[in-house]
């Protein structure tokens, strides 16, 4: 049986409330500045900043503090370029019948296709993995808890983190993700593909579909009880 141990926190920054309300404000009009973007340049994005934006999300919480995540940072042409034939074959089937009625007339408002030029134009592609088994240090094969919640919000975090820093992203799911597991030489009995993020900068003729401009008023998201 572990021990635990606790330590004084010492790094919380109490505010008032007014310095408060200005940085829920602040927070609220940059991250409302935050829209998925489907168009790339091909500018390029230092290693760097990457890799401070995944420690960024590598900070999430999971259960049991194991860290359930395994993010692969893409940066190569010719692995790119095999991701973007295996994803467009994938959504070509997708947009001709396989997604159903119903969810391509949701998507109709989003001008989306099966064309992703994006996935080799961009900078950079993150590979987000769920692990199943794990644990606190990166060698552990103990079972994992709330596995979907946990890689859900170290996503988040990470889109988060990108955006602050200056970058665009966008998450692509094409269906199934499995592809990527090859491609990436990842463990297929224990990681699961997560999510496709894509990051970089806008091409000068970006646009963002009016339909994603939408957000529900704040009375019909959330109730004060
Ligand atoms: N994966 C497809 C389809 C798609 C599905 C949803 I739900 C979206 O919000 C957007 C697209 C694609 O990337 O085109």
């Amino acid at each position: 049986m572990q021990q635990h141990n606790n330590i004084p926190l010492t790094d919380f920054e109490e505010l008032t409330p007014e310095i408060m309300q200005q940085k829920a404000t602040e927070n609220y009009e940059n991250i409302k500045r935050r829209h998925s973007i489907r168009s790339f340049s091909n500018k390029p994005v230092p290693k760097e900043i990457i890799e401070t934006c995944i420690k960024a999300a590598a900070t999430a919480p999971s259960g049991a503090n194991h860290q359930p995540w395994h993010f692969v940072a893409i940066h190569s042409a010719d692995i790119k370029k095999q991701i973007r034939i295996e994803a467009e074959n994938l959504e070509r089937s997708f947009y001709e019948g396989r997604a159903g009625e119903e969810w391509l007339d949701a998507l109709k408002p989003l001008g989306t296709d099966a064309s992703k030029p994006y996935l080799e134009s961009a900078p950079w592609l993150i590979a987000i993995f769920s692990q199943k088994k794990g644990g606190i240090h990166a060698e552990d094969k103990n079972q994992n808890y709330y596995v979907h919640e946990s890689v859900g919000i170290a996503t988040g975090f990470l889109i988060q983190a990108l955006h602050h820093s200056g970058l665009v992203t966008l998450t692509h799911t094409p269906k199934p993700m499995s592809f990527l597991t090859k491609i990436c030489n990842r463990n297929p009995d224990n990681e699961r593909p997560y999510m496709l993020l894509i990051a970089g900068y806008p091409d000068k003729d970006a646009t963002v579909p009016e339909h994603a401009l939408v957000k529900k008023e704040l009375d019909e998201i959330a109730s004060f009880i």
